[in-house]
This record gives structure tokens, sequence and C-alpha cells, in this order.
């Protein structure tokens, strides 16, 4: 049995994958992909995955994309550590934690990351040298990078961004009520799915969206707690630890 992971240790994508495989207690080999060298778009990697993104899992040879699928695929062909609840109506409940996670927050923590961090690179580049070379290279990312452009996103956009991470750390406070995880005693991929917007949020000192939402700051420190997080979170996942992380022109939503 092989298990290969295309991944990028700063990919919120691939440390969801990461902290699964680690909570599974599975072995893999690494494939680092190298995003600031565009490796991603690569022809011999968009021939695995044609998104142009990461994280890609090889299974033997089996191709599987996109981290919540390779989350509840690695969870059902390798079912000795459990992360979905047996019960259909609570896995039910499970995915649709995760599907509000991808809808929400994941493409919400994008605007400040890049905004904050990932959009330096880009200064130099004039308009159309940064749409030839960055923006319509890429295959699912085309119109995000347009809308950003070489130098960050609009304070509109910002907002509008921090305004749905708001939204999504009071849903998650309400639902921890009834905790420790999402789905109470249940530890799942749900809770997985989220934690690297939270760590997201954290690295870019945007932490005090959850200043008074105490049961949120437990969960996250008790995920932070779990000897799997600290084996997802190798060197190089946090982008405070390569980039200069620019303060922010609009107020973070408490
Ligand atoms: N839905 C995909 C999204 C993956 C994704 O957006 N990956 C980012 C890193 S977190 C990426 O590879 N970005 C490459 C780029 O910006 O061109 C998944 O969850 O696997």
């Amino acid at each position: 049995m092989r298990l290969e992971l295309y991944h990028a240790p700063q990919s919120t994508c691939s440390q969801k994958v990461r902290i699964g495989l680690a909570e599974k207690r599975l072995d893999w080999t690494e494939r680092r992909v190298n995003l600031a060298k565009n490796e991603q778009l690569r022809p011999e990697y968009l021939a695995l995955n044609p998104n142009g993104v990461v994280p890609t899992l090889v299974h033997d040879g089996k191709v599987i994309v996109d981290s919540s699928v390779i989350l509840e695929y690695l969870d059902e062909v390798f079912p000795e550590v459990r992360l979905s609840p047996a019960d259909p109506a609570r896995r039910a409940e499970m995915r649709s934690w995760m599907r509000f996670f991808e809808e929400v927050p994941t493409p919400a923590i994008r605007v400040p990351s890049f905004h904050m961090a990932l959009a330096h690179r880009f200064h130099e580049l004039d308009e159309e040298t940064f749409r030839k070379t960055q923006s319509d290279v890429r295959p699912v990312r085309k119109n995000f990078y347009r809308r950003m452009g070489p130098h960050g996103f609009s304070d509109e956009d910002v907002a509008a961004a921090l305004d749905e991470l708001k939204r999504t750390i009071e849903r998650m406070e309400k639902a921890l009520a009834a905790g420790p995880w999402l789905l109470g005693d249940d530890y799942t991929l749900a809770d997985i799915v989220v934690t690297p917007s939270i760590d997201r949020m954290n690295d870019l000192g945007l932490s005090s969206a959850w200043s008074d939402k105490p049961r949120v700051a437990a969960w996250y420190a008790r995920m932070q707690a779990r000897p799997a997080f600290k084996q997802a979170y190798m060197p190089g996942s946090r982008l405070s630890e390569f980039m200069t992380i620019k303060s922010l022109s609009v107020p973070v939503p408490v």
C-alpha cells in the first residue's frame, strides 16, 4: 500500500489532508509542489489534477483530488481510526458542516491570505503581465486572481471575506455549546476541515475574531493539543514564517 500526497506546507487545503493522515496514523510519501514557482500548473501535475491546485492523493496508482474528497476517501478505505460517525444521519450532519466550511470560510480565508501575505510577490507586475502570467493561466482560479490583481483586493472584498469568517465563528460558537467538538462528543472530519481556516486567521493576526467566543477559543486550543495537529503543521506551514504580513486598512469585526 502506497500513499503519495502532492501538497505544499502552507496550503490550507493540504493541511486538512495532513491532519487526517496523521489522525489515522497513515504513512505517506511526500511530493512537494512549489506554489510560488507555479509547479501546480505544470503539464505533468495538470495530468493528475486538472484543477491545478494542491492537494492530490495517489493511492496505489489511483488519483484522488479535492481535499474533502480525499479525507472521506481515506476514512472509507482505512476505517481503523474512524473520523465519521457510523449513523447515516450523523454522517449527514458532518457533511453539512463540511459543505458549509467549503462554501463560506474556505474561499473567504483566501482573500486575507493573499491580500496580507501572498500578493507581495506580484507587486512589481503591471496589470497586463499579471493577467498573462498569473491569473489567466489558472484553471480554477483565473477570476479570483483577476479580482485581486497585482496589488491585492479592494477594501470591500476584504471586508466581505472577514464578515464571512466572523459568521463562521459565530455559527461554531453556537454549535460548540454541545461540544467539545462540532458534533458533540464525536471528533470528525468537520473539525478537521475548518481548522486550517482558523489557524490561518491566527497566523495573519486575526484571532481577535474569537476574543469573545470562549467555546471557539477552547476548541482551537483542543485542536492544537492533538498530536496529529503538531505533525500536520510541519515547518513552513505558517505564512508568517516566510512572508511579511501586511496590516489591514479595514477593521477586523469581532
Ligand atoms: N477544492 C480544492 C481547492 C484546493 C486549493 O485551492 N488549493 C490551493 C492551496 S490551499 C492551491 O493549490 N492554489 C494554487 C493557486 O493559487 O494557483 C481542495 O480542497 O482540494
